[in-house]
């Protein structure tokens, strides 16, 4: 009798530990993907300046060879959205110290009122006069050889 008890515990033990072996098993784990990361839109609001020097075709999305003065600033416009955002709110104004790096001194020469930001209207007016100067024979388009004329 004593053998039998034991026998049957043995077995009930068995049957745990072979449910524990069930439960503790973990599934695999599926793999992990690493963590998209978008690229950063440059924050330089009048980075599309560099950009058109190096390249003109950068601002002629068409390949038209004819930017009219609205691509000209929906071009620049995403740039200085980007920077509008750096001081946690989109008010329509970018500040100066945190985005301007390389164009820094063309930043403070749009900065009018002087108060360390760019505000849209302070920014849009520098891009027209950018364009403005571009725009050598008044055509009031950007041929591509014009874009590589441009300049800070
Ligand atoms: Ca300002
Ligand atoms: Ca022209």
């Amino acid at each position: 009798m004593q053998k039998v008890r034991s026998l049957a515990a043995l077995v009930s033990l068995l049957g745990l530990a072979a449910c524990q072996t069930v439960k503790v098993q973990p599934a695999p784990a599926a793999p992990v993907p690493p963590p998209v990361v978008a690229p950063q839109p440059p924050t330089e609001p009048f980075v599309a300046l560099l950009e058109a020097t190096k390249d003109p075709r950068a601002l002629d999305i068409a390949g038209t060879d004819h930017v009219t003065r609205q691509q000209f600033k929906d071009h620049f416009l995403q740039a200085f959205t980007a920077a509008d955002r750096l001081d946690g709110s989109l008010d329509g104004s970018a500040p100066i110290a945190e985005s301007c790096k390389e164009l820094l001194e063309l930043c403070r020469a749009a900065d009018v009122n002087g108060d360390g930001k760019l505000s849209l209207k302070e920014f849009l007016d520098k891009v027209d006069e950018l364009f403005d100067r571009a725009d050598r024979n008044r055509d009031q388009v950007l041929s591509r050889r014009e874009i590589t004329r441009l300049r800070p």
